[in-house]
């Protein structure tokens, strides 16, 4: 209850900010695109406090409704100032909660935010959990279906750790997937990791699905799905999320 109240003043006093992880391809080793992440850096009483805690205080409030759009539209906005800084195009990926893809205006309000910032749809990732499309199958089927008219990529997040019903890879309009960095962790060590991962990329594959690995910390890592035809990877060994003044540098160092 402090933290809603607080995190509805940080809201309205444009005290939190959007960091970017840049997202490398592993065909040339560019950075093609950078997923946007929500940052709270005064926190409460001055301490940052970190998403993974004021994300569900912010999906019990409702508060992610407005948080989430702001993300929404600084993400577009910093994606369309850096693809003309670089003279190329990149990509951001907003993540989205449940709250917010059960609202009917919500594609509405993607629309606006690419018109607004002269964003490509196409530089516009969506990232949803498995978990998302397992509720109410129907409305979103339905939800996905908009975002693909819009133009827009769809991102299965955290792949691997929810149902797992594979089936709905087929069901749905999804074009990538984001292996969960639980199954690449210990990839150089468990030979099950590895199998899974095998089985994932080639499943995907075959659906025309692209995927990206995620929590990518080593060499050895990058090596090994980069053999199997990983399309993407993200994660420390490049670097960790940093603001978009920030990350020109970040690149120019990566690439
Ligand atoms: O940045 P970090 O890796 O600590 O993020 C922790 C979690 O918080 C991530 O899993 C991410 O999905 C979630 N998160 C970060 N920013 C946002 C956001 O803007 N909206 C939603 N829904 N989740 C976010
Ligand atoms: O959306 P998602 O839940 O994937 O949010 C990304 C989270 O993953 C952030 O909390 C970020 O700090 C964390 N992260 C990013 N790269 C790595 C990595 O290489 N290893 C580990 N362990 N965590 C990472
Ligand atoms: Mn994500
Ligand atoms: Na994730």
């Amino acid at each position: 209850l402090v933290m809603g109240t607080a995190l509805r003043h940080a809201i309205e006093h444009h005290e939190l900010e959007v960091y970017y992880q840049p997202e490398i391809s592993l065909w040339d080793g560019t950075v093609i695109g950078m997923e946007a992440l929500a940052r709270w850096p005064n926190g409460l009483n001055g301490v940052a406090v970190t998403p993974d805690r004021f994300i569900p205080v912010a999906e019990e409030t409702g508060l992610i409704l407005q948080l989430g759009e702001w993300v929404l539209r600084t993400a577009c906005r910093d994606c369309a100032a850096m693809e003309n800084r670089l003279g190329r195009r990149m990509r951001v990926a907003v993540n989205v909660s449940t709250r917010q893809f059960q609202q009917k205006e919500w594609p509405t309000v993607v629309r606006r935010a690419l018109e607004e910032s002269g964003l490509q749809p196409h530089s516009l990732e969506i990232e949803i959990t498995e978990s998302m499309l397992m509720q109410n199958t129907e409305e979103s089927a339905e939800m996905l279906h908009a975002l693909r008219r819009l133009g827009v990529t769809v991102v299965v997040d955290d792949f691997g750790t929810g149902y797992s019903s594979l089936s709905y890879l087929t069901r749905f309009p999804i074009d990538k997937i984001k292996i969960d960095r639980s199954f690449v962790r210990d990839l150089d060590t468990d030979a099950a990791d590895a199998a899974v991962i095998n089985a994932i990329i080639a499943m995907a594959h075959s659906l025309d699905i692209r995927v990206v690995a995620e929590g990518v910390e080593t060499e050895q890592q990058q090596n090994y799905l980069r053999a199997r035809a990983c399309d993407e990877a993200q994660g420390l060994r490049y670097s960790q999320a940093v603001s978009i003044d920030e990350l020109q540098s970040v690149m120019a160092k990566i690439e």
